[in-house]
């Protein structure tokens, strides 16, 4: 069974593409920002999902546009390679420590993306702020329509962010698993 996603998206302020195969572990990540690249990197390698990601933006305004396309584009991929969800897993959750951080997280890919973080978590690492790190896993979530619960604590944003990013890895690879031949929901289909 092909388990395969494509989503391009071009506007005056970024020209993004993405491509997600389920049955592929390999990535490749390009985006301006090289901090946000070893995040997605670091979600590809951790989720077992072959992505290509080529991402250019207006990082001179800031890196806002460049992080939400790059969700958006994302996110309509993995809806694609997700299809009609029929025989997937659906739920799956990891908590990852990285050092003094941990992240714990869990997803339903129920077809219905809501985000809901728990954790302080503000500042910026090189290139990447809190805000949009939050606002890129928000909007992954809605144009997905995996729900994702994602709680981080700890003191080094790096990590925290980097825990993060793995826990939610480990929780999407055991969701999209093959479990069976049917949809996994007493009503029928998830969406
Ligand atoms: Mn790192």
């Amino acid at each position: 069974m092909s388990r395969m996603g494509k989503f391009e998206r071009i506007t005056k302020e970024t020209d993004i593409s993405v491509e997600v195969d389920f049955n592929s572990t390999e990535f490749e990540i390009n985006t301006p920002i090289p901090f946000f690249s070893h995040m997605l990197e670091t979600f590809a390698k951790h989720s077992n999902i072959g992505i290509k990601l080529i991402a250019k933006g207006d990082i001179e305004v800031d890196e806002h546009h460049t992080v939400e396309d790059t969700a958006i584009a994302l996110g309509n991929a993995f809806r694609d390679a997700l299809s009609d969800k029929k025989g997937i897993e659906r739920f799956g959750h990891a908590i990852v420590p990285m050092d003094e951080s941990v992240a714990i997280c869990g997803v339903d890919i129920s077809g219905r993306g809501v985000f809901r973080f728990e954790g302080e978590i503000e500042g910026e690492v090189k290139g990447l702020k809190a805000e949009n790190f939050l606002h890129f896993l928000e909007t992954f979530s809605r144009e997905s329509g995996i729900n994702i619960y994602l709680s981080i604590s700890g003191k080094n944003m790096h990590h925290m962010f980097e825990a993060g990013f793995k826990a939610l890895a480990v929780s999407i690879r055991n969701a999209i698993k093959i479990a069976g031949e049917e949809t996994r929901s007493t009503k029928g289909v998830l969406d």
